[in-house]
């Protein structure tokens, strides 16, 4: 609704804007070559005159010149006639009253002209001066009278090219602003990739495959009454493939494929957006049946926003206007199909989405344990393995990854194989690779007092213990005090794939995330800076168990979040009262897991005393040493029959930053 509102206004309006703006271009270079012919023409005529070198001879024995001057180089007299004189010269009379109207003579040579001038002295006594000249002075004087005018054409045309392209963005100068810079892939395109080589994603293979063959053969749809649709789009967090995906599409389609990144439209002059998008529909027009895939759509997409007031993305919105024009504007049965991807279709503007423009909204997301495995498969092929990597195995390890994050694992292990000069890369370089891409370099050279390294081993044992001894805990694989990323140390968990976690859970992991202060609390009597990461993670945990879930006392079965997208801006959804309310309740929660993570720890003081001691000594222990102290845990999950298994690995829980922006991401993925 809102959308159909806005269109009418603005599109028309859009609409001839840039073509005068290009034309205004041409008119300017026209009219600067007229005035230049003018100029040289007006200087020329009428006032200047050739005439032949027997009749110069007559007029100069008549002494009808006033002065001469020789170009020796050219063999040309430039003769000024006396004032007096005139009507001789130029009988027509249309010297149109200029002061020195001049003629222009070829000699024979300047010898010649010497030898008859000094006769002409002798025998007539005329009184003309001469002069001579090497050079030829008319190309001086027109550097000098148009040299400025030039170079200010120049400068401006510079300015021009620079303005409208960018360094190094191909060929772009002024008239080229409102054209698409959409990539063409043809058939006889030579890189392809087809659906084969998209691992996983089988729902979303499958939706795009159905495209792909609307466009093959249409009449099969629309002859039962079907309408083909104009769009789709591939929603999913980064890295999972969608840009894959789309040019597997290209790829299979025998069609033409228009690529293009949605920040292609965004330039600094005002309607030049718009103008591109016509452009490029323009384009796909031409050659349907054709496919245009709009890469980072969110770039155009992004709602538009409420009050009007705000200007400063006017001409966003303006090309997102002519994008929905453009998508709503030509029928079903023209054969172009928009596929666009984005990794926040929450923020795009609901026009977008409604029926009639992206019908279809493609969901692509992280891969679950055999989609890994099969990604695995394609990323293994051309590395040289021994029998050692087993894709089944590594894909346990890489709980929360998406296809890119294996692709790198993949590069990742080859260069650290080829580091140590193998021939084959083994699973250990895997392992090596998985760690590096969760945990960051390792730092081993990293100096460190006697004292810190105590204070992190108690740190790391408490943590370590603690998801020992709570039942919902995530099952501990390792723990180690090398520095690795921004971490000092690290507990590293395998967490089970689960699509919901409960309440137990949830608190058990706050438990374990406290453990590291309460450890340090607890046995050194001092507490240190270095437990920021764990309570900020803990702070947000219980923030949302508050807010999102529901999870309270006070405030239970509640939600403060709006999926939509949209902020709530200055008014939240609550009182003042209940702000107060929630801020107790995430205190209460945090002050809770705290008394509880202390309390054990103290029960297990010895264990966890041992634990610090095999720690220091040692810098990495795997659970087995932990089990060695604590025993064997009671309540074996479906993650520790892995582990048992297999041999143990990954997911740490602290973590430097990609690594753990993805394990919240996944965390938020699951409670949503
Ligand atoms: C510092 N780093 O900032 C030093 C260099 C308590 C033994 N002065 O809790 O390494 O103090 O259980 C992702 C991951 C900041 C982002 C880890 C941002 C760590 C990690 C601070 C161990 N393990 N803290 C931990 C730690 C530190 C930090 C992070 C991050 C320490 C602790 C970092
Ligand atoms: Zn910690």
């Amino acid at each position: 609704m809102e959308s159909n509102t806005n269109i009418p206004q603005n599109a028309p309006r859009n609409n001839n804007k840039p073509k005068m703006f290009q034309f205004n271009f041409y008119w300017i270079y026209g009219l600067i070559i007229m005035m230049l012919v003018a100029l040289y023409l007006a200087n020329d005529t009428a006032t200047t005159k050739e005439i032949g070198w027997t009749e110069f001879q007559k007029l100069a024995k008549e002494n009808v010149f006033d002065e001469m001057l020789v170009y020796n180089r050219k063999n040309v007299v430039e003769a000024t006639v006396k004032s007096n004189e005139i009507y001789r010269v130029f009988p027509d009379g249309n010297t149109q009253g200029a002061l020195n109207p001049k003629v222009y003579i070829k000699i024979p040579s300047a010898d010649k002209f010497s030898d008859f001038y000094d006769k002409a002295v002798a025998d007539n006594g005329i009184d003309t001066q001469v002069s001579f000249e090497d050079g030829d002075d008319t190309l001086w004087s027109f550097l000098l009278s148009f040299g400025p005018f030039i170079l200010l054409i120049l400068v401006w045309m510079y300015l021009m090219r620079r303005m409208s392209g960018g360094i190094g963005a191909g060929p772009g100068n002024v008239f080229t602003v409102g054209k698409a810079k959409a990539q063409l892939f043809d058939k006889d395109n030579t890189t392809k990739v087809t659906f084969k080589d998209v691992a996983g994603l089988a729902g979303a293979k499958q939706e795009v495959e159905e495209i792909v063959s609307f466009l093959k053969d249409p009449a099969k749809y629309t002859e039962l009454g079907g309408k083909i649709p104009k769009g789709a789009l591939l929603v999913g967090p980064p890295g999972t493939g969608k840009t894959l995906l789309a040019k597997a599409v290209a790829g299979e389609a025998d069609v033409p494929f228009f690529s293009l990144s949605g920040s292609d439209f965004v330039e600094m002059f005002v309607g030049v957006g718009a103008s591109r998008v016509r452009d490029l529909f323009r384009q796909a027009k031409e050659k349907a049946p054709c496919i245009v895939f709009i890469d980072e759509i969110d770039a155009v997409g992004r709602a538009r926003g409420r009050n009007a007031s705000m200007n400063s993305n006017d001409e966003r919105e303006n090309t997102l206007n002519q994008l929905l024009t453009e998508m709503d504007g030509f029928g079903s049965n023209s054969g172009v199909i928009i596929l666009a991807a984005t990794n926040r279709a929450d923020i795009l503007d609901k026009a977008l989405l409604r029926a009639g423009r992206f019908d279809r909204q493609i969901y692509v997301d992280l891969p679950d344990l055999n989609e890994r495995k099969d990604i695995f498969g394609v990323h293994l092929r051309p590395i040289k393995i021994d029998d050692t990597v087993d894709p089944e195995y590594l894909a346990r390890q890489t709980p929360g990854f998406s296809g890119a994050d294996i692709a790198n694992v993949c590069n990742e292990a080859a260069l650290i194989a080829a580091r140590n000069s193998k021939k084959f890369v083994g699973k250990d370089d895997f392992m090596n690779a998985i760690d590096r891409i969760v945990g960051g370099l390792e730092k081993r050279s990293k100096v460190m007092t006697e004292a810190e390294r105590k204070s992190i081993a108690i740190h790391e044992a408490g943590h370590a213990t603690l998801s020992w001894k709570l039942e919902h805990a995530n099952p501990l694989v390792k723990v180690t005090i090398v520095p690795r990323g921004k971490a000092l140390g690290a507990a590293w968990y395998l967490p089970e794939e689960r699509q919901i976690t409960t309440r137990e859970q949830l608190l058990d992991e706050m438990c374990t995330l406290l453990g590291g202060r309460a450890a340090e609390d607890l046995f050194l009597g001092e507490i240190s800076t270095g437990a920021s990461n764990d309570l900020e993670r803990v702070t947000k945990q219980a923030y949302a168990m508050v807010v999102y879930f529901g999870m309270s006392g006070k405030l239970p079965n509640l939600n403060y979040y709006d999926s939509s997208g949209q902020d709530w801006g200055f008014t939240k959804p609550y009182s003042e009262e209940t702000a107060r309310l929630i801020d107790q309740e995430v205190q209460k929660i945090i002050a809770e897991q705290y008394t509880r993570a202390k309390s054990i720890l103290s029960e297990n003081a010895a264990g966890h005393n041992q634990l610090a001691n095999v720690l220091l000594e040692r810098e990495v222990i795997f659970s087995e040493d932990v089990e060695h102290i604590f025993g064997k845990r009671p309540w074996a999950s479906r993650s520790e029959e892995i582990l048992n298994q297999q041999e143990p690995a990954k997911e740490p829980e602290q973590t430097p930053d990609n690594a753990q922006a993805k394990q919240e991401e996944t965390q938020d993925g699951k409670s949503e």
